[in-house]
């Protein structure tokens, strides 16, 4: 590694939609980062950090998280979600405010982190939430279905709230988005079931398009994140093309024993490790937790014992919204001291980590 491959911008041969992709030098730095970055580890991320955590909400006067009040160091990847900026709200559907989010994203970044963006998109038949199944609503969103009109314009919210968080030089912030997460299992409106495989393709490729070359938000790298997979067939299934993902994603959840889990995130990590090789792409568990964290040991004996050494760029877990339902530990929590156990590990990447290095 280490080398300086520019992304991909190969036009796609079949007959999904094909456009040479725009790709700024911005978010083409941010690839060269995560490159570095990956040379030493992998990057500690969280969901929502710094916006609220277990009894405690940003009113955005600060910049705290529990992971800092457990190991005195933030994390190195920041995530959010923009669902509901779609119905055009001022708050997410978590009631994170837009302001709130941008403002953040602006620190994390002026401190050397990284900020990877998911989006809870509400059902476009209904304006439900992601979970509602009415209708096929793929088919009629892509171009020349009935609903595309809508949908553009919900693309072109999602752009100009991209083109709209910015540095002290008014340099858009680069940003990895990870939409339609998840397809391969049947919860959300894109998931298994309400779409083909060719229709999602299509969705994931004319979500590019329009973002990037249409409405000018090309300071994205693009992370595509199947859920549980045993096979490498299965996790592509829905693979858009090596010209429109960037990162080779993956969420899974501890749901049950930590054996089991270990197992499947060990085969996991087999299949994306080969497949970042042949595609030479970046790899990353894109979303991870175990709701409640209820193994004292679990962050250095379940998630270090396969994280380690795995090529991975960066572990995000879930956000920690109330005590039945948190991904990290907080101060006090049973798993708290075992993070910051594993916090002390140089190969383990906090935002110090990766800013003082990497610059
Ligand atoms: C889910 C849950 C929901 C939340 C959604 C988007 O996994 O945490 O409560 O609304 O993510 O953040």
């Amino acid at each position: 590694m280490g080398s300086c491959k520019s992304l991909q911008r190969t036009r796609s041969t079949d007959t999904m939609t094909s456009f040479k992709r725009n790709i700024s030098s911005e978010a083409q730095e941010l690839h060269n980062k995560l490159r570095a970055m990956t040379e030493k580890g992998y990057a500690f991320g969280h969901q929502d950090a710094t916006v609220y955590g277990i009894g405690w909400k940003n009113d955005g006067s600060l910049f705290k998280s529990d992971i800092h009040e457990i190991t005195g160091q933030h994390p190195a990847v920041h995530g959010f979600d923009i669902g509901h900026l779609e119905l055009e709200w001022m708050h997410n559907l978590d009631t994170v405010s837009f302001d709130l989010m941008r403002s953040q994203i602006k620190k994390v970044h002026e401190q050397g982190g990284i900020v990877t963006i998911s989006w809870h998109a509400s059902n476009p038949i209904n304006g439900k939430d992601s979970w509602n199944r009415r209708g096929k609503p793929v088919r009629h969103v892509l171009s020349n279905g009935r609903l595309h009109h809508t949908y553009r314009a919900w693309l072109a919210n999602v752009a100009t709230f991209f083109n709209s968080i910015r540095d002290d030089e008014n340099n858009p912030i680069p940003i990895i988005f990870r939409p339609f997460h998840e397809m391969n299992k049947p919860w959300f409106w894109w998931g298994k079931g309400k779409c083909s495989e060719a229709e999602y393709k299509e969705l994931w490729r004319e979500l590019v398009m329009l973002l990037t070359n249409e409405f000018k938000a090309d300071h994205l790298l693009f992370a595509y994140s199947p859920d549980f997979f045993e096979t490498k067939e299965e996790y592509l299934q829905y693979y858009p093309g090596d010209d429109v993902v960037d990162i080779l994603g993956m969420d899974l959840y501890q749901h049950w024993t930590s054996n089991s889990f270990s197992k499947n995130l060990g085969n996991e990590l087999e299949i994306v490790t080969q497949l970042g090789k042949e595609k030479e792409k970046l790899y990353a568990l894109t979303e991870s937790g175990h709701n409640k964290v209820r193994v004292p040991d679990w962050w250095t004996n379940v998630i270090d014992r396969q994280l380690a050494g795995s090529g991975i760029s960066w572990a995000l877990f879930w956000r920690n919204a109330r005590t039945n339902h948190h991904f990290v530990s907080y101060p006090g929590q049973e798993s708290a001291t075992d993070l910051h156990a594993l916090s002390k590990r140089a190969h383990v990447l906090f935002l110090e980590d990766i800013s003082a290095a990497l610059h």
